[in-house]
């Protein structure tokens, strides 16, 4: 009873502590403890495991988040069911101390102690001592008087143990049906709270990345040019959990300029229109994507350009370095030679429509050469500064610079279960892409690299979108291993085969294809 009554005081701290997040932005710890979570995930072998249990997307992270409540839930009713209020309050601020600052961890402290008081004081049995199974949930001080957990003067306990007479006297009966009264209520309230937790985690993963994405359904008047990926179909990465991405409310938000700036800037989305547009269609790609992988879209962008901004800015002497701010508290940081180069765009406009909620509502900023890590999406500040600081993911491990592998894809046949007719013309199909490099050739195998024969390359539209390529073949039946590498000038795709973290995936795509 008492780790049931300690579970009910978890679930309503739990649902105030969600309440202030959404309210004032107040750390939410299982959300803290899940960033935490995610640190370790910096771990090669550990990022390797997870991966190849949960594949990519947001499976492993779904998992790791409902193994964070159930830790954070179990947690906090283990403490409260051992202890009385103010030790598992303690308990719970000095443990909090290690994933949230300090008032968090106090507030949380004070809140659960009161509230495991509380609970215990409405829900706990009355009977001080005269029943033999009560011993546990009387909170008794040292003197072994026990304390009422109503109120009123401590009851000094004379027999510690039911006596025939106190029976006799009808002693036990009279508590009897209050008892069971709050039992039935402890019993309800605990269950409410384990729909309360369940209906709170599939909120969380069900519905809710749908009602985030329905924004995204969008009719271009027509169809989009070959090679360019529909929002709807395009590849999502985040360090959120996707119902936690940032909202941005259009009309309140602002682009900050600030540090080493003459002229700080706060530009709302009306004022970034004095800026020249500049349309560009750009390819994305994850540092997480692995060899062959679905974490690289194509899309047409429009927005302006970074260096103008700057310069209305105006950089001063000392700067040395930008750092972006995101509404979801991800940094990255470049440095300021770099950033002032004129192919840094800002974008609010994917494939002709507002970027929506997923993709970086309202303005998302795309670095030609490197990873989307470096790339932040509802960005909200550009901070100029003469010492670096790391971004999220630099900060856990992956690369600095992110630069990206010069990559190649087959997409035709389809690696999972490809399906070839024995003597039917087709075609293997793929893209490559070498960041802000172009791709000047590409080959393809089908005998396992024995041979190699040149693809005819689709050219892309723009410097910075990928390249199409296709192969005709028309197999006979038989098995081939199939390979595509790609070639920028004299670089030749890396063919040794390297994890994703920390620099990015290399070596070659490749598959058997079974013609019958
Ligand atoms: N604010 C913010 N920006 C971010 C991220 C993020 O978690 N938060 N993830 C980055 C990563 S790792 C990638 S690969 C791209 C993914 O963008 P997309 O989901 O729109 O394809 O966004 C980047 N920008
Ligand atoms: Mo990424």
């Amino acid at each position: 009873m008492r780790f049931l009554r300690a579970w009910i005081a978890a679930i309503v701290l739990s649902l105030i502590g969600y309440l202030l997040f959404l309210a004032v932005d107040l750390a939410y710890p299982p959300l803290r403890l899940f960033g935490t979570m995610t640190q370790l995930l910096g771990i090669p072998r550990l990022f390797q495991l997870v991966h190849q249990i949960f594949g990519l997307g947001q499976g492993g992270k779904i998992f790791a988040f409902t193994g964070v409540s159930v830790l954070w839930l179990g947690g906090l009713t283990l403490l409260g069911g051992l202890w009385r209020g103010q030790i598992s309050g303690l308990m719970v601020f000095v443990l909090m101390l290690i994933f949230t600052p300090w008032y968090v961890a106090l507030g949380y402290g004070v809140a659960f102690w009161l509230l495991l008081d509380g609970v215990n004081a409405l829900l706990a049995p009355r009977r001080a001592g005269a029943g033999g199974n009560t011993g546990g949930d009387t909170i008794s001080d040292t003197s072994g008087s026990v304390v009422s957990p109503i109120a009123g003067p401590p009851v000094k306990l004379a027999p510690a143990r039911r006596t025939p007479a106190a029976d006799l006297r009808g002693a036990g009966r009279v508590v009897t049906a209050p008892d069971s009264a709050r039992r039935t209520t402890t019993a309800l309230l605990a269950a409410g709270g384990a729909v309360v937790a369940a209906g709170g985690l599939s909120a969380l993963f069900g519905s809710g990345g749908e009602t985030a994405s329905a924004a995204a359904v969008i009719t271009p008047g027509g169809p989009l040019p070959f090679g360019v990926t529909p929002v709807s179909q395009w590849y999502y990465v985040s360090k959120n959990l996707e119902p936690f991405d940032p909202k941005v409310d259009g009309t309140k938000w602002r682009l900050k300029v600030s540090g080493l700036v003459r002229t700080p800037q706060s530009l709302s989305l009306q004022d970034l229109k004095k800026f020249t547009p500049v349309t560009d269609e750009r390819t994305l790609a994850c540092i997480s994507n692995p060899v062959g992988g679905p974490l690289i879209s194509n899309g047409v962008w429009v927005g302006f350009r970074l260096s103008e901004l700057l310069k209305a800015a105006g950089v001063q002497g000392g700067a040395k370095y930008l750092i972006w701010e995101a509404a979801d508290g991800y940094t990255e940081s470049l440095p300021l030679g770099r950033a002032l180069e004129d192919d840094i765009l800002l974008v609010h406009t994917l494939n002709g429509a507002p970027l929506n909620v997923k993709h970086g509502f309202p303005l998302r900023v795309l670095i030609p050469g490197r990873y989307g890590m470096k790339q932040p999406r509802w960005i909200t500040g550009i901070r100029l500064t003469d010492t670096d600081e790391p971004g999220y993911w630099v900060k856990r491990g992956w690369s600095k610079a992110a630069e990206v592998e010069l990559l190649s894809r087959i997409d035709e046949p389809a690696e999972i279960s490809p399906q070839m007719k024995a003597g039917v013309a087709s075609a293997i199909r793929g893209i490559a892409f070498f960041g802000d490099k172009p791709i000047t050739k590409v080959e393809v195998t089908t005998d396992g690299g024995k041979t190699w024969t040149a693809a005819r390359l689709v050219t892309p539209r723009t410097r910075y979108a990928w390249t199409p390529w296709e192969m005709p073949f028309t197999p006979a039946a038989g098995v081939y291993q199939i390979a595509v590498r790609a070639f920028s000038g004299s670089t030749v795709q890396k063919v040794a085969d390297a994890d994703a973290l920390p620099e990015g995936a290399t070596g070659y795509h490749h598959f058997i294809v079974n013609v019958s």
